[in-house]
Order: C-alpha cells, then structure tokens, then sequence
C-alpha cells in the first residue's frame, strides 16, 4: 500500500533507501543492539547516500525533499534497525526542522550546510524534573552583553555522544512559565558544556542517551532559534514533525515483527499441520495486519498534512499514539506466535518488543498524546 504522497523521483530514491536498508542495516542490527553503538562507518554511509541532505532546503546544500519523503525513509531504516533510524530521525525532525522553521539566514547556513553533509544533531528539552511537563525547565539562559550565558541540566537526551550541536531549551524569564522560554543552539565542545554518562536502555540500545550538563555555557545572541520568550512555541512544532517520526519508527519495528512472525507459522508444524491453519492464530494475524494498516495510514496522513503545512497537532499526536500502542500490541503478539523460541535471544522477537516500547514513552508519553488530542478537539479542530 502506499497512499503517501510522493514525487516520482522520490518513489525511485526510496527504493534505494529500502534496499541499503535491507541489504547494509539490517544484517547490523543484532551487533548495534549488543554493542550499544551504531557503527560510525554506517552513519557515514547514510551521508554518502545522501539522507542526511535529503530533506534539507537545496539553498543550505540539501536536496529539499519532502517530509513525506523522510518519514517513508525513517520508517524503512526502522524495519532494519530503529537505533539507526534515530541517528537520522534526530538530525533532521529534531535539529534541523526547528532551524528550517524558526532560524535566522545565518543559524541555517552555519548550521543546515553542515547536517546535509552528514553532520549529526539533537534536541535538548527534557530535564530530570521535566518530562511531561515541558514548562518546567529550569536550565537558565542570562544575557550579559551581546551573549547568553547558560546553566543547567539535560536528561535524556538522544544522538548526545554522537551530536555535534544541539538546539537547547531554556528559561529567560522565570515569572512568565511558558512564555518566558528561549531556544539555542549550543555547539559540543563549548567551554562548560559537557556530555555526561551514557544511559543504558531496554530498547533501540544503539542510540546514544545521555545526560548534558552546562555550567556558564557562554554563547552569542545570534543562536537563538526563534525569537526571545518564543522558544516553548518552537519546541512544541519541533515535536509535531518529530512525532511523526515516532509513529513511523513504530511502524517500521511492527512490520518486520509482523512479517518475521507470518514466515514463521507458516513452516511450524503442530498437531500435523501448520499453526497458520489454527483459527487462533489466523485471527492473531489478521488483527495485526489490521492494525499495521491503519496505523500507516494515520502516519502517511500526518505526514502529507505536514509536507503541505496544514494544521498537524491532532493527527500528528494521533499517529504517534496510535502507531506505537499498535507497534508495543504487534510486536508482544508477534513474539507470541513463536511461542517459546520468541522468548530466547536467538531470535529477534524479543528485541523488536523491547524497541517498540520507548515508541509509547519518547516525544512526549500517550497519555500526554491523548492529552493533546482532546485538547484540539475540544478547541474544535
Ligand atoms: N504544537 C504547537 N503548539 C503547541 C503544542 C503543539 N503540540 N502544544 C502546546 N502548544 C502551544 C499552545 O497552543 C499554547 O500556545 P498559546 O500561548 O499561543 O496559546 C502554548 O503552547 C502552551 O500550551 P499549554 O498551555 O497547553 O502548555 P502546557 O504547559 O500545559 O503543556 C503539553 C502542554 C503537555 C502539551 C507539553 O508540555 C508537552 O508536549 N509535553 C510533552 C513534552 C514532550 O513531548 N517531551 C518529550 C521531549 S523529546 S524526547
């Protein structure tokens, strides 16, 4: 099925990208989830098909392909390994899109010409006392002069090891909550901004998550993305793009779950004959192929929305909720149907389901999501 919208030439790039996918990715993805590490050298190869430059504007030295485009890409790297999809998902949802939104001429060329020739990014909100309630930061950004200096803390935050800049949520005026927030991009390697601990996970355990810490992190005015008190408006747009993401990534670790499971009922034998002729199997089967359908169109939807720039906070926290409930949903049935063997680390199963959990957590939790559902409908959109 593919009710996305996409150019011709897109159609054509993407069956590359399925293909390295498969053929480059996927025979990795055991090694990446054991070592907790995606190889450099496979980053590098994702530059060298140019992905990274895929979906920046062609005056930053992209290609400027649709969001569309990357979605369908996100989610055909996250059949063959989400950690490594997450590499490119970060740079692009969630460093490059707030910049393409919101930055100055001069933070896009400084910036965006670097992550279309493979450079990598992230985004830093989240703080330990911070998850759900993205107001609450307490990283502070004073202005002395013609610079900002900034304090505090970062949890969580994913590409951290491997990111060579991060767009940087923090709090200019503490008496207005929300509006009194301010964006930044801040460089690794600045004096005072260091990358903690590397946190170890259930799931995509190749992606690097770590703690930031900033202590007098002195930077100039001209980092900020958007403008001064505006900045809890560009996190939150940032995550209407980088949900969509999310919901892709689901898919992605869904359907391979789903299409590893169907190959195998269909050769196991019980009861002197194959378990997909088992009533109680064929309804497992035709659920989840249900579900993965609907949650691809959801996700292909809210990705046109956004290429075309409609309004997308419904759908997008839609898609996200419901692509990962139903990849958390496919992923535990999928190891179901192979039974005891699903529950050894000698088959993938078991790490399809630990993937697809952070799916339900990450960019904001489902309760969160359902949250901003009913909000928007009650606001009548
Ligand atoms: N897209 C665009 N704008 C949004 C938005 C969204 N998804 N969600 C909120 N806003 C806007 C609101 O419209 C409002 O703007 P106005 O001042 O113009 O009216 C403003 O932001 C404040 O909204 P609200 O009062 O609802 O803010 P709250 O502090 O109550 O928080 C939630 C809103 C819970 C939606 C927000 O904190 C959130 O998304 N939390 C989850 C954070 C998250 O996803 N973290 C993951 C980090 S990356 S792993």
């Amino acid at each position: 099925m593919d009710t996305i919208h996409l150019s011709e030439p897109e159609k054509d790039v993407l069956k590359y990208v399925t293909q390295f996918a498969q053929k480059e990715v996927k025979p990795l993805a055991r090694e990446i989830d054991a070592n907790m590490t995606v190889p450099r050298k496979l980053i590098d190869r994702m530059n060298e098909l140019g992905l990274f430059a895929s979906y920046i504007p062609e005056e930053y030295g992209g290609a400027g392909l649709s969001f569309s485009f990357l979605v369908r890409v996100i989610e055909e790297l996250s059949k063959a390994c989400p950690s490594t999809a997450l590499v490119l998902d970060g740079a692009l949802t969630l460093f490059a899109e707030p910049l393409i939104m919101f930055g100055s001429e001069e933070l896009k060329k400084r910036y965006l010409t670097r992550i279309a020739k493979g450079a990598v990014g992230g985004l830093a909100l989240t703080e330990t006392s911070a998850g759900s309630d993205a107001a609450a930061i307490k990283t502070t950004a004073e202005k002395k002069g013609g610079k900002y200096i900034i304090n505090g803390s970062k949890m969580f935050i994913s590409n951290g090891s491997i990111a060579e800049f991060f767009v940087v949520d923090t709090v200019t005026d503490k008496e207005k909550g929300y509006k009194g927030i301010t964006t930044f991009v801040v460089d690794k390697g600045t004096p005072g901004f260091e990358i903690g601990r590397e946190i170890h996970k259930m799931g995509i355990r190749g992606s690097s998550t770590v703690e930031l810490s900033l202590n007098n992190v002195e930077i100039p005015e001209s980092n900020m993305v958007g403008k001064l008190n505006e900045g809890f408006k560009v996190v939150m747009e940032t995550l209407d793009a980088g949900r969509i993401g999310i919901a892709a990534q689901a898919l992605g670790i869904a359907q391979t779950a789903f299409d590893e499971a169907l190959e195998y009922i269909k050769d196991r034998k019980q009861f002197g004959r194959s378990i997909s002729d088992f009533q109680g199997i064929k309804f497992m089967i035709a659920d989840m192929a249900t579900q993965l359908e609907a949650a691809r169109l959801i996700t292909y939807r809210a990705a046109d929305m956004w290429t075309n720039h409609e309004d997308t906070i419904k759908v997008a926290s839609m898609a996200k909720m419901f692509a990962s409930d139903m990849a958390m949903k496919v992923t535990t049935d999928s190891l179901q149907l192979f039974g005891g063997y699903g529950f050894t680390t000698d088959l993938d199963a078991e790490r399809h389901m630990r993937d697809a959990k952070i799916t339900q957590i990450y960019e904001g939790t489902n309760q969160i999501q359902r949250d901003i559902i009913a909000r928007e409908i009650l606001k009548g959109k």
